[in-house]
């Protein structure tokens, strides 16, 4: 009886916050700050590791992007990048100006429709 009640006031603890491990509101979550977007390229005219490097490269130098991954066996590029600097147009540019041809797969966002692909 003692037992349960004592488990009681434990949980009611939790909840009330006095256990520190029991809160994860306690950590710093970063919200507002223009949030970044991603976006997926499909590109075409890669022909191997080299080609992915260097547009790996010339998306990482460009304004605004905060981490771009590229693959060759997907032929696919994915870039991370803050909208309140650059966009999709901007990310295709910077790929063509490599020499290759890239097509949006999944531009991020929420206002045009769901995730149907
Ligand atoms: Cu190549």
């Amino acid at each position: 009886m003692s037992v349960r009640l004592a488990a009681a006031l434990l949980a009611l603890g939790c909840l009330g916050g006095w256990h520190t491990g029991c809160r994860s509101d306690v950590l710093p979550t970063p919200t507002v700050r223009a949030e970044p977007d991603v976006v997926t390229f499909a590109i075409a005219g890669m022909h191997c590791d080299g080609c992915a490097m260097a547009i790996g490269d010339a998306l990482n130098e460009a304004e605004g992007v905060e981490a771009a991954s590229v693959t060759f066996a997907d032929k696919r590029a994915v870039v991370r990048f803050d909208s309140a600097k650059t966009n999709v147009a901007a990310l295709t540019l910077v790929i063509e100006k490599a020499g290759y041809k890239p097509s949006v797969v999944a531009p991020a966002g929420g206002t045009s429709g769901s995730s149907t692909p």
